[in-house]
């Protein structure tokens, strides 16, 4: 017997049937996509879309101004919003420290002793700190405070006594031969009856 006839080939329409829908992933290749847009491949085609911090039609995506815009999560008391292509920064003002991802604290300066010089006291402040010469003290508390020369001024501690300068502060005595707060001389010894005389 004759052998048998070899399969018929696929009908040609299906072959053609079959290619039409074999989708080409053109997102795998190069495409017609921003760099900053993000290609989706669909059945049949592909979608651009633009990426995040960016707007536009997938083919063409400028960045946003997050900043400009008012779009963003900057503190405007601590931080300025400084603009970045596909995204934004807060930077911290000046006196502020980060203290986690875009948010900014006030510096306690005054835990640094070096902030104030010796004899001011640090007042923190929000952004700043002062700095102020302690009682007794003159001077730019940034700078310097020296001690104040109490005794310079003119009869600081009264009559018939004498004052002697400390830092930061003055002692008033009363003369030899007074006594008490002002000095009096109704102490006089009766070696200085007049009163008159100091000590040293
Ligand atoms: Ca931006
Ligand atoms: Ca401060
Ligand atoms: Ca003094």
């Amino acid at each position: 017997p004759p052998p048998p006839p070899p399969p018929p080939p696929p009908p040609p329409i299906l072959k053609n049937f079959l290619s039409c829908y074999t989708d080409v992933d053109e997102c795998k290749g190069n495409n017609d996509c921003h760099s900053n847009a993000t290609c989706y491949n669909t059945d049949g085609g592909h979608n651009c879309s633009c990426k995040g911090g960016f707007a536009g039609n997938g083919l063409v995506c400028v960045d946003v101004d997050e900043c400009e815009k008012g779009i963003n999560n900057c503190d405007p008391n601590t931080t300025l919003c400084v603009n970045g292509i596909g995204n934004y920064l807060c930077k911290c003002h000046t006196g502020y420290e980060n203290v986690a991802a875009g948010k900014c604290e006030d510096i306690n300066e005054c835990d640094n002793s070096t902030s104030c010089v010796k004899n001011a006291d640090c007042i923190n402040l929000n952004g700043t700190y002062n700095c102020t010469c302690r009682e007794g003290f003159i001077g730019n508390g940034d700078i310097s405070c020296t001690d104040i020369d109490e005794c310079k001024t003119e009869n600081v501690c009264g009559n018939h006594s004498i004052c002697l300068n400390v830092i930061g502060s003055h002692n008033c005595s009363c003369e030899r031969g007074y006594e008490g707060d002002p000095c009096m001389g109704e102490f006089f010894s009766n070696s200085h009856p007049s009163g008159q005389l100091v000590v040293k």
